[in-house]
């Protein structure tokens, strides 16, 4: 696996390019989160700036007289480090490093530096390292000596070709072998899947740090990794849980989102967060003790549409109201949010309200169907039994009569299933 090059504290210099007349408000921000994604990699942040510019300048980001201007501040604050808020281009980063000696790096470096560090299953891990790859290859300038070392001289220059050019090839392959590694892990996954298929499934999601894992230990007592860092979780945790009712259902935990996740990563994670894709409702978790929370809310249902997520039912949990003291906050997100459910995870705070309404969501989802099935083949009326919730059962003469509860995303399994018995009758919704 590659590091970027992150050691533990090493100082940095933080730089954001803004368009002019942006709000400082909304460039704090940002940086104060990049400050905290380099805490995370294990940096301090001696020094922040941002410039005003129509567009980032071709050749360095920041300008001739700007670069100066940083080269004075890596030297009086001996920094190992300068870091951009936003993505740099391979000649910007290359350029900067000559000028100003010392490592360049983007956002996107660093969560991915990050990710690196914390992936520990092997699907996280083999989805880290896809992603770096392809965020390298066109960065090769600067990793080949890095890159060469890694792979002990496997195919090294050959005749008429470069050392980049070689490298390049390696990394392609590379890249190749990940994503055959990844798809054999993303089908175990389907066929895992495949045994819950009747199960109803809810998944968490939400801004890195807002509180899923601790919601996930609440609700099922699982034993995970919570802590108050950036991407503490890398990978998807599956849990049952009971539903007031009775009802088993499964919940799962996976990683958060953050504003400007690296492309490369968002793909490369895909079956990680495939089980986020397929669930029926998503229990949005959002940090409501947080300043930028309704930006939070809206970076995350960004990304869920960008991974093609849009008619899944979406449960909006408002958490770490025990950390909130203006309650006038509550009461305007409960206006701008109608139906969000307001909770603490860690001191267990309306729970119970919030499995009610999980509940709800799910009854809502449900159609109603009608079996008749024939005395000769009670042993399928058992098996409705097991399967499905029976609102009512009527004995005739030569059959039994079952109207039956089919959550809406089961009903194709449904139909296969009990195709003879079914009568024809609309589907009506089940509130
Ligand atoms: N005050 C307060 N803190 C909470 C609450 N829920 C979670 N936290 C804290 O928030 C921090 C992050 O919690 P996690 O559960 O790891 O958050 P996460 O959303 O899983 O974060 P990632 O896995 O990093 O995306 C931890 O320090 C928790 O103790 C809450 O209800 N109240
Ligand atoms: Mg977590």
């Amino acid at each position: 696996m590659f590091d970027v090059g992150l050691e533990a504290r090493e100082r940095a210099i933080t730089i954001a390019v803004v368009r002019k007349g942006t709000d400082p408000e909304v460039v704090r921000e940002h940086m104060d989160e990049l400050g905290l994604l380099l805490d995370t990699a294990g940096a301090d942040v001696v020094a922040s700036l941002y410039q005003e510019r129509d567009k980032p300048d071709v050749a360095s980001a920041i300008g001739k007289g700007k670069v100066e201007e940083v080269k004075a501040l890596v030297e009086e604050h001996d920094v190992q480090m300068v870091v951009f808020d936003d993505d740099l281009s391979p000649t910007q980063t290359r350029n900067l490093e000559e000028e100003l000696k010392v490592k360049v790096l983007d956002r996107s470096g660093v969560i991915l530096d990050i990710f690196a560090s914390r992936a520990r299953t092997i699907e996280a891990r083999t989805q880290v390292e896809l992603a770096q790859m392809e965020y390298m290859l066109p960065r090769l300038t600067r990793m080949w000596t890095h890159l060469s070392k890694q792979f002990g001289g496997i195919g090294t220059k050959g005749p008429g070709e470069t050392q980049i050019e070689t490298d390049r090839r390696i990394l392609r392959n590379r890249i190749q072998r990940l994503r055959e590694k990844l798809d054999d892990i993303e089908v175990n996954r389907a066929v895992q899947r495949k045994g819950r298929e009747s199960i109803p499934r809810f998944a968490l999601i939400g801004y890195t740090n807002a509180g899923k894992s601790s919601l996930m230990h609440a609700l099922t007592k699982a034993e995970i990794h919570i802590e108050d860092r950036l991407f503490a979780t890398l990978d998807t945790t599956v849990r049952a849980i009971d539903l007031p009712n009775g009802k088993h259902v499964l919940l799962s935990d996976t990683v958060g989102f953050i504003r400007k996740l690296p492309p490369q990563l968002v793909a490369s994670f895909r079956s990680t967060l495939s089980e986020t894709l397929e669930a029926d409702v998503l229990i949005h978790v959002a940090d409501v003790s947080h300043r930028h929370v309704k930006d939070h809310v809206a970076i995350v249902e960004e990304m869920i549409a960008s991974l093609g997520v849009h008619d899944t039912p979406v449960i909006l949990v408002f958490n770490k109201i025990d950390a909130v003291e203006d309650r006038h906050l509550l009461d305007d997100i409960g206006m701008e949010y109608p139906g969000c459910v307001f909770i603490s995870a860690t001191r267990s705070i309306n729970l119970g309200r919030l499995l009610a309404d999980m509940q709800a969501v799910l009854e809502s989802l449900s159609v109603q169907r009608t079996l008749r099935i024939p005395y000769d083949r009670m042993k399928d009326v058992s098996t409705v039994y097991d399967e499905l919730e029976v609102l009512e059962r009527l004995d005739g003469d030569e059959s039994v009569t079952l109207i039956v509860k089919v959550p809406s995303d089961k009903l194709l399994l449904f139909s296969n299933t009990y195709a003879p018995y079914i009568q024809n009758n609309t589907s009506t919704n089940v509130h």
